[in-house]
């Protein structure tokens, strides 16, 4: 099923998600409409806090075919180093805008997967931008809280244009 995602600037969006406390079929259910949702929108991660659900709950399909889903249900993401790497970010919810962010440039996760089972991998390059991208949405933070203030207006007032005739 195709959810509804929220976007900027939507109040919920700030909302901090909780952890899951079992993963069972509800949560696979939601896991298998999370999937669906970003692959019909062409995005490659989406964090549950952008379908209105406030749970700690990321989807994410870097591969080119989109046959190679991940799953984090209560992630914790630590930076391993002190450098940032630059990458031109985009976010269904801030939909037709990319700025560039400054992220650690590799990170450490440790979550739990669609079995429940606990997983620990480290990340750099694309799949670190997206982890720490989408574990700010889980903390109520999008990747335009970045930017300057001057942009971030900048954007907020487009997208409100554009939800106003939309309406
Ligand atoms: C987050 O973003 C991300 O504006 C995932 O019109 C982005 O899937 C992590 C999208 C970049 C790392 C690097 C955005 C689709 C998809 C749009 C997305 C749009 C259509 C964004
Ligand atoms: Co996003």
């Amino acid at each position: 099923m195709i959810l509804p995602i929220l976007e900027f600037p939507d109040p919920r969006l700030r909302i901090k998600a909780k952890p899951v406390a079992e993963v069972n079929d509800a949560i696979r259910g939601l896991i298998a409409d999370m999937l669906e949702t970003m692959h019909e929108a062409q995005g490659i991660g989406l964090a549950a806090t952008q379908v209105d659900r406030h749970i700690q709950l990321i989807v994410m399909d870097l591969s080119e075919a989109k046959d190679t889903p991940l799953v984090f249900i209560n992630p914790v993401v630590t930076p391993l180093c002190e450098d940032k790497a630059p990458y031109d970010e985009g976010c269904l919810s801030v939909p037709g805008f990319y700025e560039t962010v400054e992220r650690p440039a590799r990170v450490r996760v440790n979550a739990l997967d669609r079995d429940g089972r606990a997983i620990e991998l480290e990340a750099d390059g694309l799949l670190a931008v997206c982890l720490q991208h989408e574990m700010d949405h889980l903390n109520g933070k999008l990747f335009v809280d970045h930017l300057s203030s001057l942009k971030r207006e900048r954007i907020k007032k487009k997208l409100e244009k554009l939800h106003k005739q939309q309406a």
